[in-house]
């Protein structure tokens, strides 16, 4: 029923001009996720409290320092932008940190300072959009920083202990690590909340990471995504380790997109931690669960997890890891997001150590340019490939004692397949299956390179065999004649 309502809604906004759907969708995008503090200092102004050398303070990052670095996410090849939150948070700290990462808000229709104003938000915005890229903005319903002036100013606002105490539902009702938690049916935490939104949307944001919805009153969601879709508005909820079937069930509930965390764990334990890559198949063999899979996102890390890189214990494995990492990821069907650094295998465990300072060109070693270059070159392949970007998947049956070391699928578009190989063997190896217990169609074709640039990769098919010669521990995707 909404998508009549929303193909009404078209007409008159034109938001979406040419999309065959008639929802919001991301399919065939790339999102590179920036935490502003930590990205790039273009005006030492505001540079107010910045340390540095201490993990928990600001250090100076701000939306200037964004845009100026905006050719630089064009030239890895990333179509959207996903900013961690830039409201203006609390001035204090709290347990000695400082609010630099966002999430403890204080005005939720205000810049910090820390970051610039309205004004300079709009700069980012319009250099964005003439750049070609989407903006994704980090929007929290769930609570106010622990600090802010509101929770003492209207404390009506919030579920307190006897809140938490009576309700069935202590996800939902009980304060997330102690924050002020917002009760949503509250009616005027209600229309804050969806306030909001709207004054985000007229500031040109394309889309929601909507923070903590575990945690969000279910009857406002409804609400919140309902008028999210008739706007227009891309919706990526936030459900901390959602598998396949919590994705599922809040797509039909009404987000675009959730984070698809379940893959992420069986891509850092099979490509970084060297386990069999039956864990990645047994994730998308769920894939029938997802009612629109193109919108899921997938990611190799993120701002609350410990860096991809960080799961092998030294450097150079972790960026040959993480170029396979890269490459396995642009072959998947979803929306792949890329937390900034992981271009170039940056290290980090647990939150702060996660969120190092970005590191750009002229700071990088030979081996972190070659990572970002298998990136760059992954994304490419991506974007240039229907099949890569939008095709649909589907798992192919690898013989049951190489299944710990090879993971084939198809993604296919129209008349473009592409036959996708991941290969988590130590050593570089050529195998030769029979087409027909592969589910492929006899025949014999030529010598076909793999799409990824620079990569010795190939892929032949005689006698009723498909010929796989593969490097070590990496991923290759070739299209088929
Ligand atoms: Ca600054
Ligand atoms: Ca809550």
């Amino acid at each position: 029923m909404r998508r009549f309502v929303l193909g009404a809604l078209l007409l008159t906004t034109g938001g979406l001009a040419g999309a065959q759907s008639s929802v919001p969708s991301f399919e065939g995008q790339v999102i590179y996720q920036v935490m502003p503090d930590r990205f790039f200092d273009g005006d030492p102004q505001n540079n107010a409290g910045v340390n540095r050398d201490d993990p928990r303070a600001w250090h100076g990052g701000d939306l200037a320092g964004l845009t100026q670095k905006l050719p630089y996410i064009r030239r890895l090849g990333a179509t959207a932008l996903w900013l961690t939150p830039v409201y203006a948070q609390q001035t204090r700290n709290s347990f000695g940190t400082t609010p630099y990462h966002g999430y403890w808000p204080a005005d939720f229709r205000a810049v910090d300072p820390h970051f610039g104003s309205l004004d300079t938000f709009a700069t980012f915005v319009k250099a964005a959009k003439a750049d070609g890229l989407r903006v994704v903005l980090d929007q929290v319903i769930n609570h106010y920083g622990y600090e802010a002036a509101a929770v003492q100013k209207h404390p009506a606002w919030f579920n307190g202990a006897a809140e938490c105490a009576a309700t069935g539902q202590k996800d939902v009702d009980c304060p997330l690590a102690g924050l002020p938690d917002l009760k949503q049916s509250q009616p005027q935490v209600r229309e804050l909340l969806l306030g909001n939104a709207d004054f985000w949307r007229k500031q040109g944001v394309d889309a929601f990471r909507y923070d903590a919805i575990k945690h969000v009153e279910k009857p406002f969601l409804d609400t919140l995504l309902a008028r999210d879709r008739q706007a227009g508005t891309w919706t990526l909820g936030e459900w901390y380790d959602a598998d396949s079937g919590t994705v599922g069930e809040w797509q039909r509930e009404g987000f675009d997109s959730l984070f698809l965390f379940s893959l992420q764990a069986a891509m850092k334990g099979s490509i970084m931690a060297g386990q069999g890559l039956d864990s990645v198949a047994n994730v998308l063999a769920r894939q029938g669960e997802l009612p629109r899979p193109g919108e899921v996102a997938l990611f190799l890390d993120n701002h609350d997890v410990p860096r991809f890189a960080q799961g092998s214990l030294f450097e150079d494995v972790g960026q040959t890891r993480t170029k396979y990492g890269l490459r396995a990821l642009m072959t998947l069907r979803g929306v792949p997001v890329i937390w900034q650094g992981t271009e170039i295998a940056m290290r980090g465990g647990p939150d702060p150590d996660n969120r190092r300072d970005m590191r750009f060109e002229e700071q990088w070693t030979p081996q972190e340019r070659e990572v970002f270059e298998v990136a760059r070159g992954a994304i490419a392949a991506r974007q240039a490939s229907p099949a890569l970007s939008r095709g649909t998947l589907t798992l192919l049956k690898t013989p049951q004692p190489l299944a710990d070391d090879l993971l084939l699928f198809t993604r296919q578009s129209g008349d473009q397949t592409v036959l996708v190989a991941w290969h988590g063997g130590k050593e570089r190896r050529t195998y030769s299956l029979k087409l027909g217990s592969l589910g492929l169609p006899a025949g014999t074709g030529p010598l076909v390179p793999s799409l990824f640039a620079g990569q010795d990769a190939k892929l032949s098919r005689s006698g009723g065999y498909l010929h796989l010669s593969l490097p070590a521990q990496d991923a290759a995707a070739f299209r088929l004649p």
